[in-house]
Formats: C-alpha cells, structure tokens, sequence
C-alpha cells in the first residue's frame, strides 16, 4: 500500500511502474519486521549467504556479477540541456536521448519481479541540510544497502507533505548486461536513471549520484557546497574538538583518516579522533559566518581489503554487526569473511569473491588475480557501529569546519604537507589535484590522472563553474572564520620505491601541525614557492619506531626529506597544470586561479 499522498511521488511511482512492469510493488516503511524478512527472502535465493551470527552479528556476503564491480566512469553520463553545462571531463548525453534510450532498456525489465520503493533522507530529517530521495530499484541488495547508508523510512514521506519535491531515483538491475549499462544524470530534473548494474556506486543512488553529483548542482545554484569529503574532529585533552573535512580519490584511505586511532603517547594525553563521516560533506555557510558541514549517509561503504585490526580497528569493529559485505572471500571453516590484508596466515578454505574454491598457495601478492577478495571488494556497515563515531554525527547544524586538506597519491613532488596562502590559493590546490587511479572504478591502476578536489568522477557540471563556485563561497565566509587549506600526501616514495611516510595513526602528527596552524597554539612555517611547509621540527615525531625499510629508520632527515619543494619539479607541475587548464578546463578557469597559477610559475624560476 502507497504510504504517501504526495501526488508527485505517487506519479513517479506509477510512471515507472507502467514502463518497467514489475508484478508487485513493495513501499520500504524501513522497520525492523521487514527489513528482516527482505533478508531472509535474500538468503532464501542466494543474492545474501547469511555468515556466522556469533562472529558477524546479522551479517551477510554478496557476489557482484564480474562485471560489475566498480563505478563505471565511461558509462555514466550528465544530461544537461546544453552540453556546454556538463563541462569538458563529464560524459554528456541529450537529456531526449538519454530518457529514450534507458526507456527502452528498461522497458518491461521488472515483469516477474518487485519494484521496491525506498524513501530516504540524505542528512538527518528536519535539518536544513537534509534532501529526501524516493529510489525505485528491484533488487532487495540495494534495498538492504541504502537501509544501511541512507536515513530510510515513512518519515522521509511524511517530511514531504502532500507536495514537496524530492530527487528522483529508478534503478532497474535488467539483465547486467556491460554493453548496456547506464548511469544517467539529469540535474536540471533532480532525476538519476541506472540501468543493468547491481554494484553500490553506481546503484546506491543516495551516495555519488544524489550527494555528489546531483547536490554539487543544487549547492551551485543554492549556494551551498557538495563534497567527496570526510569529516572529523581532533578532540584536545581539554575537551574542546576541532573539525577538519578532507578530500581525497576514491580508495585513498579517507576512511582510516576519518577514523584513526592517534599514537600511543597522544592517547595517554586525551586525544582522540571522532568520525562525523568517511566520503562526503555537505557544507553551508553558518550564521556565524563559519563553514559548517554535515555528513549526509547514515553508513559507511568502506574498501575491505587492506582493513584490519591495524590500519583501521574502528573501520573492521564497525562491521562486526548489521554489515553486508560485497565481493570479499568467505572462510567456510566458520562462515566468515576474509580480504588480503585482514590477518598475516591466509586461511585454508575459502571461497573467492567469484564463488570458486581459492587456493592460498597460489597467492602472490603482486598478482591481484591471485586475490581471494575483489580489490575493490566493500563493507556497507551502519555508522552507529563505529566506536570512535562523533558526537555529532546526528547533529543537524552540522561541525563548524577549522581546516580542509586535499591530498592524492603522489610517488613524488608534493611534500607531506603544506598550507596555502590563502583561500583562493587553497581553492587553486585542490584544483590541481593529480592522484594515481585506483579499483574503485574500472580501468587501468596506478596511472596518474587530474582529480581536481577529488570531484572529477562526481561534479555534476562544468568543472571550471565549479572552481567559480568554490571561489564565491570563500566570499560568502567570514574571512576571519574561514577554514585554512591544506594540501597532504601519505604517499611520497624515497628512491627505491619505499613509501616514507608511517601514514594511518600517524597522520594524527600532520592532523596537530595543521591545527596548530588554525591557531591553536600557533607555529611558524617556511614560506616556499608552493605555499607554507612545516619546520621538520614542529611536527612531532617522538616514539615514532616506523622502518621505511630494514635500513632506514623513519627520523627528521626522512622528515625533512618529504617536506621538500623541489622548485624544477614545481616549475614542470606549473606546466602540466597550465596544460590542463588550457587544453581540459578551458575558458571557464576563474581569473583567479590563473593569478594563482602565475604566481607559481613565477616562484619556481
Ligand atoms: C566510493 C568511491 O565508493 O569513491 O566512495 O568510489
Ligand atoms: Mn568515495
């Protein structure tokens, strides 16, 4: 039964049902009785295998089709009117088209099946951040994943009256057919269309498509900001918490910053980090004339591999309970879950994230086909889970921003950290950002590409309207309160190839320089041409015992080694940036990055 009046839902609804034709239609109240029952019904058709209820509390595993295990940048479009809005690095198609042509691959594709009707809130319900979605999808997968990353229930439809707008989002799984998959974007109509996929980014509607791309274009035009962000505060023994939003590439480890447990020696003072988010900030201009953000999912859908009781425990505690993990291996020795980096044994039996039986002895490293879980295998786990989450994660003013850090993976060039001169300079940083791809999207790995703020695969515009935008909100902040801008890189390399940096709790030491910074208990800095970079001294390295290698001991001369500005290597950063403002971006590059751009160029001759 619909459980709405809202004349524009009931009509979105209808219009997709006549299309797409499903035998039943399902409206998600999102309560406990069935949710429960959807699982079950999951398990009863093997899309969930139900795992050890001792170990993994209400925890299930999914296998993706093998192709369809990333978002797929090629295939999802922006379908603006005017293709000039779309901008030089989004795919464009025309809006007619786009409607037709996912019409007709729709068309009759749920018959035999249910459409689920989800109602669900990006941000908590009732604050002035919050947007509602309705996303219509026939798979019970992404019915149990948006439960767990979005605020989903008949509130949302009661918060919508009998005539609000919402963003409209139909998903129909179809045959998973590659050659026919389709993520379309159609902003000016807070539409999303997905077609023949079943993997989370590109069908968790409420994630990249509505909080990034679709809301990118609503906060352009709204005066707001859309953010591949995480968020978290820095809480001092004194109490008083400090919050920061970074950006990094997808797979680049916002999640183990979002949740880092800080070294020993900080512990035993009182820090601690809270997690407010691990991938996007919403961010509005305060009252106060401050930037503050919000963290608009309800959960995390965090990269399994690599995670362990290490490098992230919060991020593996978060998944203890009420998680389901896609693509990962499953131990059948006691029904769990295991992904290359969970321990240092390999167990003995289990089944690969393609079903087959894997063989440890045939493991090498180095061969990612030889990998029991896909690289890009995930955990959808429920944010309530996480140990070290904020305070404020149900908060619906959102955390006051003191800082924000771009960063990416850079072998070279960019130091550990710097600060930019000012706002615009930051807003030219973060529009230089180049990082090396990861398996969060299909394609080649490892091949250094321009991701400007960690926004490219998800501006919902022209990338140099987006610059603009980004200059205007820093004249809309008080500019006395506005966040500095950093720029960071765990990644840097010494010569044989060694990352230099510890990086994961140890990025609590650059966390404390940039607070410091933010005036704190404020620290001089050297003045480069890139911008201001730390003295080696005032970045606290006690009780640091990181080996790069079996040589090399991590200690100030390491320090000083990726805290260099290297002025050649910057000049011909200058030119490749210039080259992709001139050949990608073109006429729409704000004056003042130019003027940024510059004086770069003058600094390094
Ligand atoms: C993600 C991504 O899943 O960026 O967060 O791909
Ligand atoms: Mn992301």
């Amino acid at each position: 039964m619909a459980l709405t009046k809202n004349k524009k839902v009931l009509d979105f609804v209808a219009e997709r049902a006549e299309l797409a034709q499903p035998d039943k239609i399902v409206w998600i109240d999102g309560s406990e009785n069935q949710i429960k029952a959807l699982k079950e019904e999951a398990v009863k058709s093997g899309e969930l295998i139900k795992l050890n209820d001792i170990h993994l509390q209400d925890c299930y595993l999914h296998r993706t089709k093998v192709n369809d295990v990333a978002r797929v940048e090629d295939r999802t479009f922006i379908c603006t009117k005017n293709k000039e809005d779309a901008g030089p690095i989004n795919y464009w198609m025309d809006p007619r088209q786009a409607y037709e042509l996912t019409n007709e691959i729709a068309r009759g594709s749920m018959k035999g099946r249910t459409m689920y009707v989800i109602p669900y809130s990006m941000g908590v319900v009732g604050s002035d951040f919050a947007k509602i979605g309705i996303e219509l999808t026939d798979s019970i997968y992404v019915v149990l994943n948006m439960n767990i990353m979005t605020r989903v229930g008949k509130n949302c439809l009661d918060a919508l009256g009998k005539d609000g707008d919402f963003i409209k989002g139909f998903h129909a799984k179809c045959d998973v057919d590659a050659d026919k998959r389709y993520i379309m974007h159609f902003p000016e109509d807070n539409t999303i269309v997905s077609v023949n996929s079943a993997y989370g980014g590109n069908v968790l509607l409420g994630k990249k498509c509505f909080a990034l791309r679709i809301a990118s274009f609503l906060g352009k035009n709204e005066g707001w900001m859309a953010e591949h962000m995480l968020i978290l505060g820095v809480t001092y023994p004194n109490g008083e918490t400090k919050y920061v939003a970074a950006a990094f590439p997808s797979a680049c480890g916002k999640t183990n910053l979002a949740m880092l447990i800080p070294p020993k020696h900080y512990l035993d003072k009182g820090y601690k980090i809270e997690c407010v988010g691990d991938d996007i900030a919403w961010i509005r201009v305060g009252k106060d004339g401050r930037l503050w953000a919000v963290n608009p999912e309800n959960g995390f859908f965090g990269v399994a591999p690599g995670t362990n009781e290490h490098s992230n425990y919060n991020a593996l505690q978060s998944t203890k309970r009420g998680t389901i993990f896609t693509n990962v291996a499953l131990n059948t020795d006691d029904m769990t879950v295991w992904w290359e980096g969970l321990t240092k044994e390999l167990p003995q039996n289990c089944i690969d994230w393609t079903g087959k039986p894997w063989n440890p002895a045939k493991y090498d490293k180095k061969d990612k086909s030889t990998c029991s879980a896909h690289p890009n295998s995930r955990f959808t786990a429920p944010a309530t889970n996480c140990p070290c989450l904020s305070r404020k994660f149900d908060s619906k003013e959102g955390v006051p921003l003191s800082a924000i850090i771009f960063g990416g993976r850079r072998a070279s060039t960019t130091p550990l950290v710097y600060q930019a001169r000012d706002w615009n300079h930051g807003v030219f940083i973060g529009s230089a950002m180049s990082s090396e791809t990861t398996a969060a999207a299909t394609g080649a790995t490892g091949v250094l590409r321009h991701d400007p703020m960690a926004m490219k695969p998800f501006a919902g515009y022209h990338m140099g309207d987006y610059f603009a935008h980004w200059i205007e909100m820093g004249k809309k902040v008080d500019p006395e309160k506005a966040p500095k801008i950093f720029n960071v890189n765990w990644f840097r390399q010494d010569d044989e190839g060694n990352f230099v940096w510890p990086g994961f709790g140890d990025n609590m030491r650059v966390l404390e320089w940039i607070l410091k910074r933010c005036g704190d208990t404020p620290v001089d800095a050297v003045e480069t041409p890139i911008g201001y970079v730390p003295n080696a001294e005032d970045i606290d390295i006690s009780e640091l015992d990181y080996n790069i290698s079996d040589k090399k001991k991590f200690d100030i001369k390491a320090l000083k080694e990726i805290l260099t500005v290297d002025k050649e290597k910057w000049a011909k950063e200058a030119e490749e940036i210039e080259g992709y403002y001139n050949n990608t971006i073109q006429s729409r590059v704000p004056q003042e990055l130019w003027d940024c751009l510059e004086t770069l160029k003058k600094n390094c001759k």
